[in-house]
């Protein structure tokens, strides 16, 4: 499950990590779709796009009630991605609509939650969103649009303070292409070299 701010890249990355596992791999997973849109603002429509052009599965999920019975539904996959709407990380309401999915999960599925956030916005701000989403139990984060910032110190500073490993990074907007494992290795060379799309 992608949690963070509006605009980050949530749903790109959704898209991204949904071609690497259905089919850019040695192996083809089967891939499913879940959309979180308790606020009803439509949050469905991008994804269903990127579902269709796929070919994947997906199932929006209103009230929180329902969540369980859309992980149900998408059972016969091996990896079941999940988008949310963005939220302020201010915006406490929103964090706990998410909150209250998570709760209704009468599932034996357990979910891996990953706060994804922008590498453009300084220390203050990551650890500010960090903090207002992390009742949720952040398990990895993700930091997208690492093409737009020349500093990668912010990154680094967060990792240390959260002790929290780095799923992926988001590299620009192309889908699929544009999504790099995470390592310390691809961290340290942006520091050291500068950004670049691969790993020199
Ligand atoms: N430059 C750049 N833009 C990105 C990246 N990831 C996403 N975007 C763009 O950011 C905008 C918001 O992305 P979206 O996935 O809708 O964000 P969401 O609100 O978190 O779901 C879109 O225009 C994306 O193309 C990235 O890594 N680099
Ligand atoms: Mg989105």
């Amino acid at each position: 499950m992608l949690v963070g701010p509006t605009g980050v890249g949530k749903t790109t990355s959704i898209a991204k990590l949904a071609a690497r596992y259905s089919f850019m791999m040695e192996k083809k997973y089967k891939v499913g779709l879940i959309v979180l849109d308790t606020y009803r603002i439509g949050a469905v429509e991008q994804l269903m796009q990127y579902a269709r052009m796929m070919k994947l599965g997906i199932e929006t999920v209103v009230d929180p009630p329902e969540f369980a019975s859309a992980l149900n539904a998408m059972r016969y996959c091996d990896y079941i991605l999940i988008d949310t709407m963005g939220s302020s990380p201010y915006d406490k309401e929103k964090i706990t609509k998410i909150y209250e999915c998570l709760q209704n999960n009468t599932t034996n599925m357990s979910i891996d939650t990953v706060l994804v956030m922008p590498s453009s916005i300084k220390y203050e701000d990551l650890k500010a969103t960090y903090d207002n989403f992390e009742p949720l139990g952040i398990d990895t984060m993700m930091f997208t649009k690492l093409d737009e910032t020349r500093g990668f110190g912010n990154i680094f500073s967060l990792m240390y303070e959260t002790s929290k490993p780095i799923s992926y990074f988001s590299v620009g907007q192309e889908v699929p292409e544009d999504l790099v494992v995470g390592s310390s290795d691809y961290l340290i060379d942006c520091m050291l070299h500068g950004f670049s799309k691969e790993k020199r």
